[in-house]
């Protein structure tokens, strides 16, 4: 596919330090010409830690983008920052990271009309400022967001399953966002779910000498199960549509945080669906300089 012109101006909003996705995101969109990385906001929990270990992804990257955190605690972790015990000795306690959602809406100002948001994590930070701007959701370009899992309304999710953690960690932020009139697309777990990482890439990046392979490595260490590449999908097809196969629907939010698809109802967003996992995994390879034959 031709290469744009001009790279998209993207910031990151990124609940980094619980499952390795996050941390291959960033890396990813480091690495990649057709972003213009302007910045990395953090959410949820310990977000001042979420931003130390942003930034040792991004500086292995060779990004010098900032990283700004959102607001402490708010909401609230459900999981176990675990990757936050590879920010050593060296890192310090964090410092300043200034203010995600000024951040957010001061780079709105700034590329009117132009900024791509990828939502990684809880929407609160983008929910936060649609609130503090009203004009927030006509000046951002597009916000592609990874959450969700689709069903139909008359689906029952199966007994004792959670709702998706992005989007009922803070059930009130996505409802918000859904109901906004920001152009968004979707990157539900029913695409992400085909992106578990093979274990010759798992191989390929513990083997390598390179330094942002092996922080990659290490951070993935810590999940010796199956790791799906979640967020890395909402990166790429900010940039690679023709990588999934996505519908216009009509997605609301249910009292327990389920996305529910309302079959009659007028399309409030895009949803992928299906993803290309090969060409996936060879333009991840290809990015991250790795000789990954898939
Ligand atoms: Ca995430």
């Amino acid at each position: 596919m031709k290469q744009p012109e001009t790279p998209l101006p993207m910031v990151i909003d990124t609940d980094v330090g619980d499952s390795p996705d996050d941390a291959f995101a960033l890396a990813f969109a480091a690495r990649c010409p057709e972003i213009r990385l302007l910045g990395v906001t953090t959410v949820c929990g310990e977000t001042h830690r979420r931003a130390q270990l942003a930034q040792s992804i991004l500086q292995r990257a060779g990004s010098s983008a900032p990283v700004l955190a959102g607001p402490l605690n708010y909401p609230p972790a459900r999981r176990e920052g675990k990757q936050f015990v590879l920010l050593d000795a060296k890192t310090g306690p964090p410092g300043d990271f200034g203010n995600a959602v000024d951040f957010l809406v001061e780079s709105a100002l700034v590329h009117q009309g132009r900024l791509v948001i990828a939502a990684l994590g809880p929407l609160t930070n983008l929910a936060s400022a649609l609130l503090m701007y009203e004009q927030f959701a006509h000046i951002v370009k597009r916000v592609i967001f990874m959450g969700g899992m689709l069903i139909s309304s008359d689906e029952e999710p199966n007994a004792g399953e959670p709702a998706e953690y992005n989007v009922s960690s803070d059930a009130v932020a996505a409802r918000h966002v859904l109901s906004s009139s920001l152009q968004k697309m979707m990157v539900p777990l029913n695409a992400t779910l085909q992106l578990d990482l093979p274990e010759g890439f798992r191989r390929s990046l513990r083997e390598s000498s390179d330094p942002l392979h092996q922080h990659l490595s290490a951070l993935t260490a810590f999940f010796p199960g199956r790791v799906f590449l979640h967020d890395v999908l909402a990166i790429a097809v900010s940039f690679r549509p023709h990588l999934i196969a996505a519908s216009s629907l009509c997605v609301s939010i249910n009292p327990h945080g389920f996305t529910v698809v309302d079959p009659f109802g007028k399309g409030n967003l895009e949803a992928a669906l299906w993803v290309n996992r090969k060409e996936f995994f060879s333009l991840l390879a290809s990015r991250l300089g790795m000789a990954f034959p898939y």
